[in-house]
Order: C-alpha cells, then structure tokens, then sequence
C-alpha cells in the first residue's frame, strides 16, 4: 500500500466529510478516514477476485448471525499493513490503538454460530475458496449490557453510529420481497472479507429492508404524520435488531419475516447471478452453486428456490424439488430442543401461504418416498415436516439438503446415535462431521501480537499463520528454559493490559500476579456458569473458616450476555455479582480470591481476555455444547482447559494430552445412565458444603434484604419447577470432582515451569482447530468447490 496515498486520502476525505483537517479530527473521524483510505487502496483487487469467481463452482454460506466484531485492525492484519499504518498514523501524531478503541463491534450475532460465521468468512477468503456469505444487516446488533443495581440491563446497540467504511451499497442489486400483507425493498451491503495476505477478497453480503416509499403523501399532507410512516417503520422493523424476542406473537411475525426475508433476498440474488452466467438450464445450478445452511434459520431457503423455480422459471416441481436436494446442506448447532425450530403452521400460512403450500408438497414428496421404502404410517410420523400444526425445520433441511453436518465429533455421534437417529437410518450418507474451529489471524496474530512474534522467531517464518499445524514444531521447546520463561513473561504482559483495561471500562482493579480463571460465553442453564459461582461460594466459606488456605491468589473472570427474555439467566448473572460483592466485603476473603463479571462481552472484549487467560472454564454438561469455539481460542493462546468431556473439548483434550488439562465430571455414558433415578436432593443432604452453598442462595448470605432473588435458582436445582425436573444439568452430581479438579489445578499452579510448559503444549498442538482446516473440509467434502489459482 502507498503510504503517502493513504495520508492524502484521510487528509481529503475529513475535508470533504468533516470539513476540517486530519489534525483536528476526532478519534472517530480518524477511524472512518482511515478505514475508507484502506477500503480505496483494496477496492480493485475486490473487484479482480469477483471476476475470477465467475467461471467457478461458488459456495454460498447464508446465516442469520456473522458475529464479526470490529474490522479495521483486523483487515490491517490480514493485509500484512498493521505495522506501516501504525507508523504511519505515529508520524500524523495519531496511536492506531486508540484510533480501533474507537471502532463499534458488529455484533450481528448472538454466539458460538454467528462467530462461527465470521471465522469461516475468513478462513475462506484466506484459503482462497469462492465463497459468499449472505446475512442480514441489522440496524441493531446484538444488545449492548450493562448492570445496574447487580442485574443485567440491556440497551440498544448503535454500531451504525460512525458510519459503515466497511462497506457498500449496491442499490443496483436491490430485489423484492413480497409478504402477503407487504411488499419491501432489500438492498445488500457488500462487506469486503480480506483474505490473509490480501491477494483473495471475498463478500459477505448484508440485507437491509427498506419500504417501497418513504412516507405517505397523502396521509402526511390530512397531518398524519405517524400513519403516513407506519409502513416505513414496519419495513425497517424487519432488519431493526437482531432476533427480536419471539415471546409474544407479533414477535415471532417478526422473526419469521426475517428468516424470509433473508432468504428470499439471497435466493432470487443467486438465480439472477445464475441466469446471467449460464443461462436457465437449472438442471445446472448444483454444478455451480453450493449453498450452506448454518442451523435452521434460513432453512425457508428451500422453498423459496423451489418457488422461484416453479412459479418464475416454469419448472416442474418435482424437478425443481430434485434440483434442490442436490444444492444445499445443514449444519446443525446444538441438540437443545428450544433452539430446533418448529414454526407454528398458521404463521407461515399468514405470513407467505405460498411457500407453505410448497412445504406442504415437500412433505408430500418425502411421505411418498418413506411409503415407496415400507414405512408404517407411525414411523412415517416421526419424519413429517408438518407435523400437529408445526413446520419443523431441521426436518426440511435434512430431507432436501444433501449433507447435514455436525459441529464435533461427539455432537455428530449423538445426532446419528440419538437425537436424528431415525434421519441417520434413512439416509446414513448424509451425515458428516466438520469440527469448527477459528480463525488464527484474528485470535492470535491480532489478539496476541507478542506470542504471535515469539512463534514467528523460534519457528523462522510467518509460514504457521496459515497453516496452524505448523505449530507442532513448538513441542521441541518443552524443555527449553528461555521460551518457558518468555512464555510466561508474555502472559504477565497480557494479564497487565486486561487489568488496565478492566480498570478503565469497570473501574476495578485486578492483580495480575493472580490466576485469571476465565469462563466467557453465553449465559446459559447448560454452560453451568452457576457451577462455578457455586465452586467459588463454596471457596469463599473455606477461607472465611480457614484464611490460611494454601491456595494461589485467584481472579474468576466471568463475561457472559444473558438473552433478555431468559429470566434464570439473567437470575445466574445477578448471583455471581452478588457472590462478588460479598467476597469483596468480607476482608479476610477478599485478598485472595476476586470475581469480575465483565460488562458487555463481545468480540473485541474477547480478544482482551483470551490472550490473558491462565485457565479455560470448559464446564458444560456432557452432551449439551456441541463443540463451543471459545475453547479453541483459549487453548491457543495457552490456557489449559478445564472442562467437562463434551464437545471439542473432547478432541481438544485428545490433541495436547489429558497431563496438559484438566478434565473431570460425568461423561455423556454416566448421565445417560444416571438419568432416570437422578436425586440431586441427596448429594445436598450428603454433602454438608453443598448444603452451605446453596442455602446460602435463600438464608441471606447473598440477598441481604432477604428478596427471595435466588430462590428460583435454590429451587430449579433442588425441587424442579413446574415440568422440570429438579437439576436437569447435573450441577449437584458434578460438584464434588469440579472441586477436587479445581485444587489439582491449584497445586499445579504452584509450579510455574510446569504450568508454562502445559501452556506450551497447548498451544504447539492447537493447529487441528483452525477453521482454515475447517472450511477447507467443508469445501471439499461437502461443497465440491477448490481454491482459485
Ligand atoms: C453454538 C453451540 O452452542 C456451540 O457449541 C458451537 O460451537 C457453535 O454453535 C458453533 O457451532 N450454537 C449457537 C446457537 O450459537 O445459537 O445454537
């Protein structure tokens, strides 16, 4: 890049925007100077990859969720220019540090899936694979977080509020989409994806909804100011914020709109991408286009390429249906049955009557092909995709899509052997496994530049940036003093720029010569957050009684959103402040172990904690996190993990040695074993810390003014409430191996060398968890498509 380009560029871009020069522009104005000099100086070789795309078989990854966090270092990064514009910005008298600091995430997702996006889109463009991502470009991402009064609180979040320099408009490509009540406008928003080194730059493509019309004349010249936007405002609603809550009716109208909506935008962009390139033969669209369904969000994808074909092309359907089953493929997330997708029928009758009457004709097809195989009317019941007034959508991604993956081993296993096992019956050839796995540029190259130089100098090139396996030669210094001790020293380095920035967005004060004992994630029943926060309870008495405890200074780091309308997982984050608080209160305590609860975790807070983590809180109960990707980003950046055997974990484990973690609790065989005759009532009457622990929740330790605030949790873990089963996530049964893993780690703590070379470990033999190996399984086992040349 030319430098002196890119400084006449800002000069003349705050001129022409801000009206003044790049001296006496604000941190802001920088940024979206800056990041639009950098757009200028990509926008060709962008324009040159397209190009090259079109005599290829494309991949299309459609998802309601990239979770992409900020871009303007990052894209640095992968251009290899972070150092130059740093200098750059140095001799304007302008810290680039400060200058990203100001940069919004976009957090157009919610987790694990929408990050997951994100690292794909990377690692695609890094891998050079035609790929495109289309998603929805929501006005407001995921809610901002803070706490008041020691419970979570949302609020809007405005990533739109400096601008968007990552992206473009295309007006030109605007399509239609019609509900039976409206019809809107969508327009993308390309987002340029720049492939490591910069020489592939791929699209990830974002709908926004627009109205037909900005207001009504009419209306607002009878001074009907509010009716003459009504149609507006319901337009823009539809790509407002990220998955609205769906508790009410008019909540899920809205969901579903946009599930279409997304899908109907992506579908008629590809048709009309194909026609241009190829003509209407369909009979060819799989030959050139592969389309990725990331869960069941945009599963309507299906009918909606079947209409098109049927009622605009003039296809049969049959073929149109057969067309279909050769184009796309579902992955699928998670086993919580919450999270599976079951739309009421009316909605969609009320909502698109005439994608329903294809989903309808798709159920047909598939009852017809059951019947051909010899199927009884009550097996067949098990498949239907309508099924007592419920569109079921996994149904409809397994049955048309040509692959259906799993997310880890262990999570592909139990979807063959249980939760889609009479799926996995019918089609066993559709199943696969793609362990995920996450980008190193923005997780280590960016997130930890001072690991990130040491590998670079003991391995002798940059060459591990690409290929993560390389790291494997790093197991030669396990025994190598002047690494350890680098090792270590750049960890202190880590731990002392969170604490700094803890101090600054908190304004709390962490030691960093403590364990920093992470656990960051969404807040949810099946992640056992609460089994931590018990854990440490259960500390905080130990040392109350016995402050000479022989244990290392700790910091549980906690970061973690609860979904707004997920009252026991708001109730799980309003316990572990108040566990925090009482730590904090009581002097004897409090000097050696602290807990932060982290405001708003996001990408960007996330790559301040991983790099800073000394361990990796891994909990779940076996069986219910499908992989979780978090794990990969700590095992990277050295933190042993600690965790349960469930999801990647699993492969984590198995790849840098059970001697270099720390595994413990039921595994997925124990609970299915334990489940039927499960009373956690008797470990509470068995264990007398227990008890301590979880009367505390109801006897006014943690709720001062005696509110009852955690009873619901006492509760839910004891007597179960209303249907539930009391302790559905085995937290009693696994609290007394969490404790005795919890003192190993801290006797292993004791011994620094050997804490530095378990982090060694993990990180030499991370390489497996790249998602550049990831997507290039995808691309080749799935897809069928190969890099560009
Ligand atoms: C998440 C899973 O919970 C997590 O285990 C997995 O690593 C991630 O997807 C990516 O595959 N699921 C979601 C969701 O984020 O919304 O279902």
């Amino acid at each position: 890049m030319e430098k002196q380009s890119i400084k006449e560029y800002m000069e003349m871009y705050c001129k022409m925007t801000y009206g003044k020069t790049v001296k006496h522009a604000t941190t802001a104005e920088v940024w979206s100077a800056l990041s639009t000099a950098i757009m200028s100086q990509i926008v060709d070789r962008w324009y040159v990859t397209n190009k090259a795309y079109k005599s290829q078989k494309m991949a299309f990854y459609i998802s309601a969720e990239y979770l992409m966090g900020r871009a303007l270092g990052n894209n640095l990064i992968n251009l290899q220019e972070y150092d130059q514009v740093k200098d750059l910005l140095k001799e304007l008298n302008i810290n680039l540090n400060e200058v990203e600091e100001m940069e919004e995430d976009a957090a157009l997702g919610n987790g694990g899936l929408g990050r997951l996006a994100a690292c794909f889109m990377d690692s695609s463009a890094t891998m050079h694979l035609p790929v495109q991502g289309y998603g929805l470009r929501y006005r407001n991402g995921l809610f901002k977080q803070c706490f008041k009064n020691g419970e979570q609180v949302e609020e809007a979040d405005e990533w739109l509020k400096y601008g968007d320099p990552w992206s473009i408009r295309k007006e030109a490509d605007m399509v239609y989409i019609n509900f039976s009540d409206m019809k809107v406008k969508a327009i993308p928003y390309d987002v340029p994806i720049i492939g490591f080194g910069g020489a592939t730059i791929n699209t990830l493509r974002l709908w926004q909804a627009e109205p037909l019309c900005e207001f009504d004349f009419n209306l607002y010249n009878n001074q009907q100011y509010d009716k003459a936007l009504e149609q507006k405002n319901r337009t823009e609603d539809i790509t407002r914020v990220l998955y609205p809550n769906d508790s009410t009716e008019q909540g899920k109208l809205l969901r579903l709109r946009q599930q279409y909506f997304l899908v109907s935008a992506s579908v008629q962009d590809m048709v009309r991408d194909f026609k241009r390139r190829h003509g209407n033969v369909f009979d060819d669209f799989a030959k050139w286009h592969a389309v990725q369904l990331n869960d069941t969000h945009p599963v309507l994808a299906i009918p909606e390429f079947i209409r098109i074909l049927v009622d605009e092309e003039g296809e049969s359907f049959e073929k149109a249906l057969g067309t279909a089953r050769k184009v796309f493929a579902y992955t699928n997330h998670t086993i919580l049955q919450e999270a599976l997708e079951k739309w009421d029928a009316y909605l969609m009758q009320k909502l698109f009557p005439r994608i329903y009457q294809i989903i309808e004709q798709i159920d047909a097809a598939l009852v017809q092909e059951l019947r051909e195989k010899g199927y009884s009317d009550d097996r067949i019941n098990m498949y239907h995709i309508i099924k007592e007034g419920k569109v079921h959508m996994a149904h409809m991604a397994i049955y048309v899509g040509f692959a259906i993956n799993g997310v880890a081993k262990l999570h592909t296993e139990i979807l063959k052997n249980t939760e889609l096992h009479h799926w996995y019956e019918l089609y066993p050839y559709k199943f696969q496994n793609k362990t995920n796995g996450i980008t190193p540029r923005r997780w280590l190259v960016l997130a930890n530049q001072e690991l990130s130089s040491l590998i670079t100098e003991k391995l002798g090139s940059n060459e591990w940036m690409m290929d993560l396996s390389l790291l494997k030669q790093l197991t030669k210094f396990v025994e190598d003093d002047e690494v350890l001790e680098r090792l270590q020293s750049i960890k202190y380095t880590k731990k002392c720029q969170l604490a700094e920035c803890i101090k600054a967005r908190e304004g709390i004060e962490i030691d960093p010569n403590s364990l920093f004992d992470v656990q960051v994630k969404r807040l949810h029943e099946y992640k056992r957050q609460l089994l931590n926060a018990m854990y440490i309870l259960d500390l905080y008495f130990r040392l109350k009684e016995n402050p000479n405890l022989d244990i290392p200074k700790v910091t549980f780091i906690f970061g973690a959103k609860a979904f707004p309308g997920y009252y026991r997982a708001k109730s799980v984050i309003k316990l572990i402040l108040a566990i925090g608080d009482l730590i904090n209160r009581t002097p004897e305590v409090k000097d050696k172990i602290q807990v932060v609860f982290v405001t708003n975790y996001s990408v960007s807070y996330a790559e301040r904690i991983i790099p800073a983590a000394d361990l990796s809180k891994q909990i779940s109960t076996a069986g219910k996190e499908a992989s979780g990707t978090g794990n990969m980003k700590l095992m990277l950046n050295g933190a042993p993990t600690f965790g349960t055997y469930d999801g990647a974990n699993v492969e984590i484990v198995a790849e840098s040695g059970e001697e270099n973690n720390f595994i413990f609790g039921l595994r997925v065989e124990d609970i299915n074993n334990l489940r039927n005759n499960y009373n956690p009532k008797e470990y509470y009457d068995k264990s007398p810390d227990l008890k301590r622990v979880l009367d505390a929740f109801i006897d006014g330790t943690l709720d001062p003014a005696n509110t009852g605030c955690f009873r619901d949790l006492y509760e839910a873990l004891l007597v179960g409430k209303n249907w539930e089963r009391p302790d559905q996530y085995y937290l009693l049964a696994d609290f007394k191996a969490f404790k005795a893993m919890q003192d190993k780690v801290f006797e292993c703590y004791k011994d620094r060398r050997k804490w530095a070379q378990m982090s060694l470990m993990n990180i030499a033999n991370s390489g497996a968890f790249s998602s550049d190996r990831t997507i290039m399984q995808y691309a080749s086992e799935i897809w069928g498509i190969s890099p560009i040349s």
